[in-house]
């Protein structure tokens, strides 16, 4: 019972597990859980970090850029690393329901670990803008779904309200084990690389990852496990960029619904991150991320959802800047198969539909006779 809250047959599957543990258990020194922590995993973490020489060749002067790709997480998001934690510290006090506000990933990470620990997971989405995937993830992981006709900065007005007075905890960013698991991210980027890269580059909605990646990275370094920080450029788009304006963002608006944030509620800590780092936040269109999303895809094969390519979008803004023979690191946030209507919408690529069951036919169309 060393490794598990569940039943003994399940200890013993989990003490016989060979593979990847889970990053609690992978990382335990680094996190605040002790042996009375359960822990609730779907064996979240160890994403690949992929070279995208495609988007290197556009950069030139040997650069060498990679993708952590944390769509590959259990419900295909980065939201997973901060769940693990948030969850299980939750139902190490006895929680019994979680809440949360969400642009869609949060939403399904918080209904997926709330349901695999045995808690009730109440979700606030903006009616109307959350992508298609993320909210069958969270109704089909059994959440309670309620839309709100408002924007996201609404959703989480209400649920800070809604925790302070009924019994339910917050699973939002604010929620500090979330950054605590999130951090991982960066250690699994240094394990990789052998060292920090030069740049991370990153899309900010609420600026929680960029905090906790930065975290992440100044625990490493200080544990002699890397030479150097990177410098945090951050990515918001252009129409909700609060944090690259300098000005709440009362109406945002942007293809890349999982970042469509008006007010952070990391924005003090994203701006530590900024100046401690050396970095820089910029804005990109929506045309830019777009541009980079059909790139990610149909240049090196990777779906990701339109807020993630946030990241390539804007390191390809600020190519210029970047130092000859740099280590760039972009992270792709979300899975493309979150949001497939965006994909669908934004392809350049058609179907040929309603084709006849015919040889010659289908050969034609193929070019091929
Ligand atoms: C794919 O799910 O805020 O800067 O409610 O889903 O840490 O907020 C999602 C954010 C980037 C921004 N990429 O991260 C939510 C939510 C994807 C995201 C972000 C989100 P933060």
């Amino acid at each position: 019972m060393v490794f598990s809250p569940f039943a003994p047959d399940f200890a013993l599957t989990a003490t016989q597990h060979q593979g990847w543990p889970g990053l609690i258990r992978q990382y335990r020194q680094f996190l605040p859980v002790t042996e009375a922590t359960p822990i609730v995993t779907l064996h979240e973490g160890n994403t690949p970090l992929i070279p995208v020489p495609t988007v290197a060749a556009e950069i030139g002067r040997k650069v060498q850029v990679y993708v952590k790709y944390d769509g590959l997480n259990p419900t295909g998001s980065f939201k997973d690393r901060g769940m693990t934690m948030a969850i299980s510290k939750a139902k190490e006090a006895g929680d019994h329901a979680v809440i949360c506000a969400s642009t869609g990933n949060t939403s399904a990470a918080a209904a997926a670990y709330a349901c695999r620990g045995g808690m009730k997971a109440y979700v606030l989405i903006p009616d109307g803008y959350v992508a298609l995937g993320k909210l069958a993830q969270a109704l089909l992981y059994g959440a309670e779904v309620i839309a709100i006709r408002g924007n996201f900065d609404d959703c989480f007005s209400l649920v800070r309200q809604l925790a302070d007075h009924y019994p339910v905890t917050l699973v939002n960013s604010l929620n500090p084990y979330r950054l605590q698991g999130q951090k991982t991210a960066a250690f699994e980027v240094v394990d990789a690389l052998g060292d920090a890269p030069d740049w991370l580059c990153i899309p900010m909605g609420n600026a929680g990852n960029i905090s906790a990646y930065w975290m992440g990275f100044c625990e490493y370094q200080e544990q002699g496990k890397s030479q150097r920080l990177p410098k945090m450029m951050g990515f918001q788009a252009a129409g909700s960029a609060p944090l690259v304006t300098g000005e709440l963002c009362r109406d945002p608006q942007t293809v890349a619904t999982a970042i469509r944030i008006g007010n952070p509620a990391n924005w003090e800590k994203a701006i530590a991150v900024r100046e401690a780092s050396q970095g820089q936040f910029n804005a990109v269109s929506d045309g830019e991320i777009l541009a980079a999303y059909r790139h990610l895809a149909g240049k090196e094969g990777i779906f990701c959802e339109p807020a993630s390519a946030a990241s390539v979008a804007g390191l390809l803004k600020c190519k210029d800047q970047v130092p000859d023979g740099a280590t760039v690191v972009c992270v792709l946030t979300g899975n493309g198969l979150k949001d497939p209507d965006s994909a669908i919408a934004n392809s350049d690529n058609q179907a040929h539909t309603g084709v006849a069951n015919h040889l010659e036919t289908v050969a034609h169309l193929m070019g091929m006779a």
